[in-house]
């Protein structure tokens, strides 16, 4: 692998780690020489993510909690400082759906869509940031947006407003921290199969409407985001800074 890749040496925080998109990220990183934090609400599934990691050879550690939980993300950071090690690497990922008409939502359900896909991005990177800042070899802040960063579809509002929130997250990071050589760059990926869209995906008419919407014709596939994600995160992204990459298959490129 080229040196510009090698993610050696590196350790990784991904958050919704345990199964899904958050999984296929830290398998790519941990393959691309990465430690890698691995994050979910179920301690299962966090140590099956862990376990399986390990058992590829790769270096791999699992935190269990909720990324809407502030004092959580906080006494892993200090945990790791305890241990004396530090992230270089975030890939805020965690994220969860919830499709309703926008007159029918109620406060609670936007609320919650919210805080687990925007505001945790916030409150994961300012408590790693502030890290990187203080020891002062930069870092990878990676944020985890959309096709719906750019464009909305009918019954995922609040989905809509957080994946589009976390595209302007991303530059005001980049302006407030590329000056300590921290990056700071998401990735935005189109339909892609996962469980969480496994509603979508057995639906007849919407999986129609993404073969015949993407220029691509087809779905993605978790581990087509890999090669984006090792990208961001290692030296070959250096001046590379609040930016968002779609990885769609083409499909915002087309009317
Ligand atoms: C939906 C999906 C989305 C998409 C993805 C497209 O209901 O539209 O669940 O999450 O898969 O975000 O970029």
């Amino acid at each position: 692998m080229s040196a510009l890749f090698d993610l050696t040496g590196k350790t990784a925080f991904i958050t919704g780690s345990s199964r899904g998109l958050g999984f296929s990220y830290a398998e790519g990183l941990a393959a691309a020489g990465a430690s890698v934090i691995v994050n979910g609400t179920q301690a299962l599934t966090v140590q099956a993510a862990v376990d399986k990691l390990l058992s590829q050879g790769y270096k791999a550690r699992g935190f269990t909690f909720d990324v809407t939980h502030e004092p959580s993300i906080e006494a892993m950071f200090t945990q790791l400082d305890q241990e004396q090690i530090a992230v270089d690497i975030v890939i805020n990922n965690a994220g969860i759906q919830y499709r309703k008409p926008l007159v029918d939502l109620e406060l609670g359900q936007w609320q919650r869509v919210l805080d687990t896909n925007l505001t945790s991005a916030f409150i994961v990177a300012r408590a790693a940031a502030r890290r990187m800042i203080a020891r002062g070899k930069g870092g990878k802040i990676i944020n985890i947006g959309s096709l719906t960063s750019q464009a909305a579809r009918a019954t995922v509002a609040p989905y809509t407003a957080a994946k589009g929130g976390i595209k302007m997250l991303t530059c005001s990071m980049a302006a407030e921290w590329a000056e300590f050589n921290i990056q700071s760059n998401a990735i935005g990926p189109g339909y892609i199969l996962t469980d969480m869209n496994a509603a979508l995906i057995e639906n007849q008419s919407f999986d129609a409407w993404v073969k015949a919407s993407n220029p691509s014709k087809r779905w993605g596939r978790p581990e087509e985001l890999i090669g984006t994600a090792i990208y961001l995160a290692s030296s070959a992204s250096d001046y590379v800074n609040g930016q968002i990459i779609y990885v769609d298959g083409g499909w915002l490129a087309v009317l």
